[in-house]
């Protein structure tokens, strides 16, 4: 379904439903081109936002509660704005997490209707929850706070929903690209002072493209928060906040106080730091092939030391050397989902071609293929006329 279908899609089922017509919200899903678990460790990401997105039409309703459709998962659901109210569906918790996260913090958050849907592939690593979560942080702000909350809040109001009512101890960065997000341009954040960045990013001769494995890829059952806890127990081990702070010299110094496994994903975490800078400079100097050299390191990295890879995304990385592709590796949380690609235009075709085909050959399916193409993060779509 194109974006343009789905709006469609939302207002008539809001009118079918509720009647009359609603301000329609949309936020995207994200790549990142590299600084991969790095955030919840106070280090560098580089992501930004696609063409992707999760889009509701919201209205107030005047009643203390919120009452929601989701067009994608054919489910309707009522929950009330108190802490005793959260819903048992796990896709409204997105929503509600939302509402108490802005409470939380003193910001008003008012009965509302609402459809949503989305074409941000789930489980495919592009986090279509931060698109959920921003899409509605988003609306509130505008429908219920004069937004005046600020978007970096925003993006922490979605992150604290992950935390706290989804199970996932997830860093800032899913969250930060889906509300910064900016169409053409790649983002550098800092994760630990927030400071970022934008990068124009229009190459002429290379573009990205997602190989979709469609293993799928559920960050809540995943080994996710224990990849996090192993960061935090080396990290405690030096004294430090974050690891951020640690170079290998560090880390090898209490090599033998800590676990093989807790010094691998250590190692991983403090050789990406490194890699994300490198890249910027490389991206400054228009050098896309040491771009790419940063991001197969990057693959070995998250499959070997970090352990986030499965047989079918290594397979892809392999397949995208072996035909010349100038970078590829694994993106997002890992364990399943889409690897993403940097190639020259003219290999495009083929790639995508050889690709499809010789996974399917191993696999038996066939991978989905995303051109990416970066755009707004979170905004308004449409203003409802006012009644
Ligand atoms: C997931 C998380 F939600 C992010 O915070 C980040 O840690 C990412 O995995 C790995 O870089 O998308």
């Amino acid at each position: 379904m194109t974006t343009e279908e789905m709006q469609k899609r939302i207002e008539k089922e809001f009118a079918d439903r509720f009647g009359g017509e609603a301000n329609v919200y949309a936020s995207a899903g994200r790549i990142n081109l590299i600084g991969e678990h790095t955030d919840y460790n106070g280090g560098f990401v580089f992501p930004g936002a696609i063409d992707k997105v999760i889009m509701a039409a919201i209205r107030p309703n005047g009643m203390e509660k919120v009452r929601v459709f989701s067009i994608d998962i054919d489910e309707y659901v009522e929950f009330g704005l108190g802490e005793a109210d959260a819903p048992k569906e796990s896709w409204a918790r997105y929503i509600f997490g939302i509402c108490r996260e802005i409470q939380k913090r003193g910001g008003d958050v008012k009965g509302f209707d609402t459809v949503f849907a989305g074409n941000v592939p789930l489980g495919a690593g592009l986090s279509s929850s931060a698109a959920l979560e921003s899409c509605y942080a988003f609306a509130l702000n505008d429908l219920f706070n004069g937004n005046k909350i600020d978007k970096f809040e925003l993006a922490k109001i979605g992150q604290s929903t992950e935390h706290n009512y989804c199970g996932v101890n997830c860093g800032i960065m899913d969250q930060f690209a889906s509300v910064f997000g900016r169409k053409g341009h790649l983002m550098r954040l800092d994760c630990r002072s927030l400071e970022h960045e934008y990068f124009p990013f229009n190459p002429e001769d290379y573009s990205l493209v997602l190989v979709d494995s469609r293993v799928k890829h559920e960050l809540k059952d995943s080994p996710y928060n224990k990849r996090r806890e192993s960061c935090e127990r080396v990290a405690k081990k030096l004294g430090i906040e974050t690891l951020r702070d640690a170079d290998m010299d560090d880390l090898n110094r209490i090599k033998s106080d800590i676990t093989a496994e807790d010094y691998l994903r250590a190692k991983y975490v403090i050789g990406e730091k490194e890699r994300v800078l490198a890249v910027c400079d490389a991206l400054n100097a228009g050098d896309y092939e040491t771009v790419g050299k940063k991001m197969y390191e990057t693959h070995e990295g998250l499959s070997k030391d970090y352990e986030v890879s499965c047989v079918e995304l290594d397979f892809l990385n392999d397949v995208a050397k072996e035909l010349g592709v100038t970078g590829s590796r694994i993106m997002g949380g890992g364990f399943g989902g889409c690897t993403i690609n940097l190639l020259r235009n003219d290999l495009h075709d083929k790639f995508v071609k050889e690709v499809t085909a010789r996974f399917n050959e191993k696999y038996g399916h066939e991978p989905m293929i995303y051109d990416v193409v970066i755009s707004d993060g979170a905004r308004l779509v449409k203003e409802a006329p006012k009644a």
